[in-house]
C-alpha cells in the first residue's frame, strides 16, 4: 500500500389501501407494534495485514479493515465491468472507542467493506445473513431504476433476509456516480452495518478541480447500547432514560476509531506534503450532526452528497445524518512542528449527557513525525477569514434546469412525546410501522397478479400505517415538507436525487422563495427547525420509495412515508423468487 494511505495507531507513539385481502394485515400493524485491536499498521509506509489474518488473529471480534479499504481511484479507466461483493452478517464483539460491545457487522470489520466501481459497472452483492434476525442491505442514493426490489428497504420492498438465509442485490450504476454508502435496515447500521460506496463517474466536467490522491473518510456516532434496546425504549417509553438521553451517542469514530474514557486512539492519514487530497467524507451515523475540520487547513468543497459542486472554500463543514461532502485538502501548513494535524470530527449531541464525548479526532500526518499534534483548542484556518460551509451557497458543477411541476402535495410531519413516555412520530397524521414479514412493493405486485390495482393514484392514501403518495404517469412533483416541531431533521429520499428549490424557517413564504434556476440537488436534506423544504422529483423510476427522516430514533418512532411511482410499470417486475419467498409469497 501506498505511503500516503492511512493506517490505524494508537496515537502514533507506535504506530396500505383500500378493500384487498390483505387489509387485516395493515389494520392489525396500527397496534401498538413497536420495535418492535487495531491493525498497527505502523505509521511510515507500514503494510496493513490483510483482514483474514487479523480475523484469524482476533477472533469473534471485530477488527478494522485493512487500510487500503479507504484508499480509492486506482480502478478509475478500467473497462466496464461487474463487480461482485461477498458480504456476510453477523454479530461480534467490538471496541470502535476503546468500550468494548456487541456490534453487527458485515465480514467481520467495522467499517465494512468499501464498494467501488466505476460508471457502468454493474454490482452484485451477496448478502448471507448469520445474525438472529432479519436484515436488508440498502443502497443509498443509488437509482436502482427498474430494480426497486433491490433497493433494501425493509417492510417496503423487501422482507428482509431471514437469518441464515442469503440474497444476491445486483444492480447497475450506468446512470449514478459520486459518493455514498450501504447500510443495513432501520437501526442495525447503528450497530455496525455500514460501508462505503464510491462510484467514479465516466469524466469530470471540463476545468474540474483535479487532486493527487482519494480517500474515504467515514464518520460516525457511536452507541454502546444495542440499537434494538435504545429504539424499544425510545419508543415505549419502557425504561429510566429519557427520550432525548437515548437519541445522544456516548462517543464517535472515524474510520473505525474514536475516543471514549480517555483512550487515545485515532485513526492515522499518513499523507505526503504538498499533495491535494480529496476527502470523502460520509456521515454513517445515527443521529447526531458532525461537524469537521482540519486544523489549520481550509477545505474547499466539491461535492454534495453525489453532485459535483462549483469549488467552495471554507473553513468546516456540518453533515446531517447520511450527508456526504468530498473536500480537498492541501498538506502545506508548517503551524505544527512535526506536520501532524487534528482532523476533528465535532458532535452534535441532542442533549448533554456526562461521560458521554462529542470530540472525536483523527490525525493527518505529513511531516514524518510520529507525535501526537500539539494543538489544543480548535484554532480553526487563522487569517483565511473563512466561515464554515452554509449548503445553500452551493452550485452544481453542471446546473441542471428543473422542469416545470405538474403537481405539487405538502407533508407536514411531527415528533413528540406519548403518554408513556416514548416518542411518536408522524407525516401528515400518519405514524409508520414496519410489517412484519411484508412489504408494500411486494404486496402490491401480488395484488396486480391477482388483477387487483393497488392505490388509488394521488395523495393522502393511507393503508393502516402506510402514507404513501401515488402517480401512475410521469409527473414533475414539488413536495413541501412542514416540520411542525422543533430541531432539523435529514431527510432522504430514495432512489431519486431530487432538486432542493428551498428551504427556510417559519412558514412556507410562496414560490418567489423558491430557486428553480441552478438549484442543488442531493439526496439527504435538513428541514429546518419549524421550517419548510421543497423538493422536485420527476416520478419516472418505478417503484416504491421511502421519504424518511435519517435519524435512526425518528424513523423507528414512525418517521418515513412513501412515494409509489409507475405501479402499472412495478406491477411488470420480475421480482426475483429469493425475495417473494422471503416474504412467503
Ligand atoms: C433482534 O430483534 C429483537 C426484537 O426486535 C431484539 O429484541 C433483539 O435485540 C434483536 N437482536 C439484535 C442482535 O439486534
Ligand atoms: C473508564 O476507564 C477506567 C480506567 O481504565 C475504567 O476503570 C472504567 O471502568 C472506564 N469506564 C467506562 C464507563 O468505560
Ligand atoms: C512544499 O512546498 C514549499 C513551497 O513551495 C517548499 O518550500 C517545501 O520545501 C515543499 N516541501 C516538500 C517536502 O516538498
Ligand atoms: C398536518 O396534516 C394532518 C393530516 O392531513 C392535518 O390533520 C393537520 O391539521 C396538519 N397540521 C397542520 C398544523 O397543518
Ligand atoms: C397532508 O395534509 C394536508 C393538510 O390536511 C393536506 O392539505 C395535504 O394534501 C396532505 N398531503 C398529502 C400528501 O396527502
Ligand atoms: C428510468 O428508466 C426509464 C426507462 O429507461 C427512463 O425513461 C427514466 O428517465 C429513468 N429514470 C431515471 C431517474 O433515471
Ligand atoms: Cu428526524
Amino acid at each position: 500500500m501506498q505511503q500516503s494511505a492511512q493506517s490505524h495507531g494508537d496515537g502514533g507513539r507506535k504506530s396500505a389501501r383500500p378493500r384487498r385481502s390483505s387489509v387485516m394485515r395493515y389494520a392489525a400493524l396500527c397496534l401498538p407494534l413497536v420495535l418492535a485491536s487495531v491493525l498497527l499498521a505502523l505509521v511510515t509506509g507500514a503494510e496493513a495485514l490483510p483482514h483474514e489474518t487479523a480475523l484469524a488473529a482476533r477472533g469473534n471480534t471485530v477488527s478494522l479493515p485493512s487500510a487500503s479499504n479507504f484508499v480509492v481511484g486506482s480502478i478509475i479507466g478500467q473497462p466496464p465491468t461487474t463487480r461482485h461483493y461477498n458480504f456476510v452478517v453477523s454479530e461480534m464483539k467490538g471496541a470502535p472507542d476503546g468500550f468494548t460491545k456487541t456490534m453487527l457487522v458485515v465480514n467481520g470489520v467495522f467499517p465494512g467493506p468499501t464498494i467501488e466501481a466505476n460508471q457502468g459497472d454493474q454490482i452484485v452483492v451477496h448478502v448471507t445473513n448469520q445474525l438472529q434476525n432479519r436484515t436488508t442491505i440498502h443502497w443509498h442514493g443509488i437509482y436502482q431504476n427498474g430494480t426497486n426490489y433491490y433497493d433494501g428497504t425493509a417492510s417496503v420492498t423487501e422482507c428482509g433476509i431471514p437469518p441464515g438465509q442469503s440474497l444476491t442485490y445486483s444492480f447497475s450504476v450506468a446512470d449514478f456516480s459520486g459518493t455514498t454508502w450501504w447500510h443495513a435496515l432501520d437501526t442495525q447500521y447503528t450497530d455496525g452495518i455500514e460501508g462505503a460506496l464510491i462510484v467514479h463517474p465516466r469524466a469530470y466536467p471540463k476545468g474540474f478541480p483535479t487532486w493527487d490522491e482519494d480517500l474515504v473518510v467515514e464518520l460516525t456516532d457511536v452507541y454502546h447500547t444495542l440499537s434494538a434496546a435504545i429504539a424499544q425504549q425510545y419508543v415505549t417509553g419502557d425504561g429510566p432514560i429519557a427520550p432525548l438521553e437515548l437519541e445522544t451517542p456516548d462517543s464517535g469514530a472515524i474510520n473505525g476509531i474514536g475516543q471514549y474514557n480517555g483512550s487515545t486512539k485515532y485513526t492515522n492519514f499518513n499523507l505526503k506534503p504538498n499533495k491535494t487530497y480529496r476527502l470523502r467524507l460520509i456521515h454513517m451515523g445515527s443521529a447526531a450532526q458532525i461537524r469537521v475540520s482540519v486544523d489549520y487547513h481550509a477545505l474547499t468543497v466539491i461535492e454534495a452528497d453525489s453532485t459535483l459542486t462549483t469549488p467552495l472554500k471554507v473553513a468546516g463543514v456540518t453533515l446531517g445524518v447520511a450527508q456526504r461532502y468530498s473536500v480537498l485538502l492541501t498538506t502545506n501548513q508548517h503551524a505544527e512542528p512535526a506536520g501532524n494535524y487534528w482532523l476533528r470530527a465535532e458532535l452534535a449531541s441532542p442533549v448533554a449527557v456526562p461521560g458521554t464525548n462529542a470530540d472525536i479526532r483523527a490525525i493527518l500526518r505529513y511531516g514524518g513525525g510520529s507525535a501526537l499534534p500539539t494543538t489544543g483548542a480548535d484554532p480553526g484556518v487563522p487569517g483565511s477569514g473563512l466561515s464554515d460551509l452554509d449548503s445553500s451557497k452551493l452550485v452544481p458543477a453542471v446546473v441542471k434546469t428543473p422542469p416545470n411541476p405538474t403537481k405539487s402535495y405538502n407533508v407536514n410531519f411531527t415528533i413528540g412525546g406519548t403518554p408513556s413516555g416514548g416518542t411518536v412520530a408522524t407525516m401528515n397524521g400518519t405514524s409508520w410501522t414496519m410489517l412484519k414479514n411484508a412489504a408494500t412493493l411486494v404486496d402490491l405486485w401480488t395484488d396486480a397478479r391477482r388483477g387487483q390495482t393497488f392505490a388509488p393514484e394521488g395523495p393522502s392514501v393511507q393503508l393502516g400505517n402506510q402514507f404513501m403518495i401515488t402517480e401512475d404517469s410521469i409527473q414533475v412533483v414539488d413536495i413541501l415538507l412542514i416540520n411542525l416541531g422543533g430541531g432539523a431533521h435529514p431527510f432522504h429520499l430514495h432512489g431519486h436525487t431530487p432538486y432542493i428549490l428551498g428551504s427556510g424557517p417559519g412558514g412556507f413564504p410562496g414560490s418567489s422563495a423558491l430557486n428553480t434556476v441552478d438549484p442543488l440537488t442531493r439526496d439527504t436534506f435538513l428541514v429546518p427547525s419549524q421550517g419548510w423544504l421543497v423538493f422536485r422529483i420527476v416520478t419516472d423510476n418505478p417503484g416504491m420509495w421511502t421519504i424518511h427522516c435519517h435519524i435512526q430514533w425518528h424513523m423507528a418512532a414512525g418517521l418515513l412515508m412513501q412515494i409509489n411511482s409507475l405501479p402499472s410499470k412495478s406491477a411488470k417486475f420480475n421480482i426475483p423468487q429469493d425475495i417473494l419467498a422471503q416474504c412467503g409469497v
